[in-house]
């Protein structure tokens, strides 16, 4: 087994298997306990790959790299520049913007990669936690434009595709999808939905307030708009897409969101997390999301690339400004 001269092991996966492939004992390392937020062995934790002091109680999430290294751009050039993309494909741009503590972080797709981010920050940083999210999403009305930026502000719903709804049906003697799983069922099989709607998440007012007011600034107020936002689990069932590969059920999917929630404006896959972990976070995180819109399902409308680049550039450095002079 390679260990490095100081004793740490370069990598639990790679460098910390055995000529015969296993990584037993690095697992057992790294796992020290199993039920705590574990760490490699050079103390970054295990899925953003950073350590202390590498990462801002400042923090704007983003989901693709490229978005992070453009925004990233926006930072301080006097200060140095702290970058690194993790095995599991965060990538952190830390350093400072007007002379604060920012960082930028590329966080991938899907609620649990949002978990993955504030849990691991919680653990790394001592001081209350300030989080924005800036993605993308699709407009659920035809008044809320492609290129425009839709700020969740009261908050954000949530949407999850209800695995139990495509179980087949009880029979007379056959085995029921109540036999499986009769808790998840709570014993009534005919109240399967498809699809299950979680109740809104609201987003810290005053941080919203904050956006709000430099995207405003930066883009236009014509160009930023407030409204619910819906994150799903999925991009394809539970965003009504049609899949004629899938049984999905989903034909009714957008216009029950819709009729449930009349404020819906953007529809993306992290925001309800980010906003559901905030509010269990005993009050050590604060949080807020929006988002550029890229496509409008009603019209089938979609941003053109030259649009996104330049939101994702000014827009970006909005939320950067926006974060950094929030007085916690
Ligand atoms: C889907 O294409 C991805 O784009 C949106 C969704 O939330 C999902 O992550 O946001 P990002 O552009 O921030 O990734």
């Amino acid at each position: 087994m390679k260990i490095e001269e100081n004793g740490v092991f370069s990598s639990h996966y790679k460098e910390g298997k055995d000529s015969d492939g296993t990584c037993v004992e690095t697992q057992r390392n790294v796992y020290r306990d199993t039920n705590a937020v574990p760490r490699n062995f050079d103390s970054t934790t295990l899925h953003l790959g950073l350590k202390e002091g590498q990462i801002a109680s400042r923090i704007l999430s983003v989901g693709c790299p490229g978005r992070a290294a453009l925004i990233a751009k926006a930072l301080d050039k006097s200060s140095p520049i702290f970058s690194h993309t993790s095995p599991r494909g965060f990538t952190t741009y830390t350093g400072t913007f007007e002379r604060t503590r920012v960082s930028i972080i590329a966080i991938g797709m899907g609620m649990p990669m949002m978990d993955f981010l504030v849990r691991e920050a919680r653990q790394l940083v001592s001081k209350p936690l300030l989080i924005t999210r800036f993605g993308t999403c699709g407009a659920l009305c035809p008044d809320v434009a492609v290129g425009s930026v839709v700020v969740a502000s009261p908050g954000s719903v949530s949407v999850m595709r209800n695995p139990d709804a495509f179980l087949p049906l009880p029979t007379s003697s056959g085995t029921s999808a109540d036999e499986i799983n009769p808790i998840a069922t709570g014993g009534a099989p005919h109240v399967r939905p498809p699809y299950l709607v979680f109740a809104p998440q609201l987003a810290d007012p005053i941080l919203t307030q904050a956006l709000l007011g430099e995207l405003k600034e930066q883009l236009g107020s014509e160009h930023v708009r407030r409204g619910m936002n819906v994150s799903a689990c999925s991009f394809y069932s539970s965003q009504g897409r049609r899949d004629v590969f899938f049984d999905d059920r989903n034909e009714d999917l957008l216009d029950m969101l819709r009729e449930r929630h009349p404020s819906l404006a953007s529809m993306e896959m992290e925001s309800f997390q980010l906003l559901a972990l905030a509010r269990a976070s005993r009050g050590s995180v604060r949080a807020a999301a929006a988002s550029i819109v890229v496509a409008n399902r009603p019209t089938g409308d979609v941003c053109d690339e030259a649009r996104l680049a330049y939101l994702e550039r000014t827009g970006g450095e909005a939320m950067v400004r926006a974060l950094v002079r929030f007085e916690d």
